[in-house]
């Protein structure tokens, strides 16, 4: 199934570098998410700065996913990652109501990148499957998804762990970066 988005996405960016960043706080289920769409063999890489990331590439497109939040000395070298990325998937772990705050600070604040400007957002409300987890509406509020300008975004409920509503999500992606946004 995964193989069936990325060679779509091939197709939609020919022989451009395209890259699609899988970002969120720890713990919210970018690497469950990246395993569960099996687009390929996950490389992970610990640079001496100290962070961990980790890339699935499929001919010219990278997905690549690490952790927002904690040090701040870091985020310069995030910078590295930037360009070309055509859409963010923003993993949010619904049940995790004390750091909703922190994970919607980090989003916007990744937002503001100027290299990241042109990048079609897609939200993954994941973990629906625990008791607690907030839906779409109550995480579009927590997140101010609506405070976004001038681009596109979407926000979808996902369970990675029963591998639901992942699908319907790549699908507004890949439908969404056809028609020119990204
Ligand atoms: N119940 C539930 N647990 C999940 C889900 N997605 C991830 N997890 C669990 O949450 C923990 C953190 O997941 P991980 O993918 O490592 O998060 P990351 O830090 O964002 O990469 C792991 O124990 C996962 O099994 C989900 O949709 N539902
Ligand atoms: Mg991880």
């Amino acid at each position: 199934m995964g193989i069936l988005f990325t060679r779509m996405l091939s197709s939609i960016f020919g022989n451009r570098e395209a890259r699609i960043l899988v970002l969120g706080l720890d713990n919210a289920g970018k690497t469950t998410i990246l395993y569960r769409l099996q687009m390929g063999e996950v490389v992970s890489t610990i640079p001496t700065i100290g962070f961990n990331v980790e890339t699935v590439q499929y001919n010219n497109i990278k997905f690549q996913v690490w952790d927002l939040g904690g040090q701040t000395s870091i985020r310069p070298y995030w910078r590295c990652y930037f360009p070309n990325t055509q859409a963010i998937i923003y993993v949010v772990d619904s049940s995790d109501t004390d750091r909703l705050v922190t994970a919607k600070e980090e989003f916007h604040a990744i937002l503001e990148e100027d290299e990241l400007k042109g990048a079609v957002v897609l939200v993954y409300a994941n973990k629906q499957d625990l008791p607690g987890a907030l839906n779409d509406a109550a995480i579009t509020e927590a997140l101010e998804l609506h405070k976004i300008k001038s681009r596109q975004w979407a926000i979808f409920k996902t369970s990675a762990i029963k591998g639901e509503g992942l699908f319907e999500g790549l699908d507004w992606l890949s439908n969404t970066l056809k028609s020119g946004g990204g």
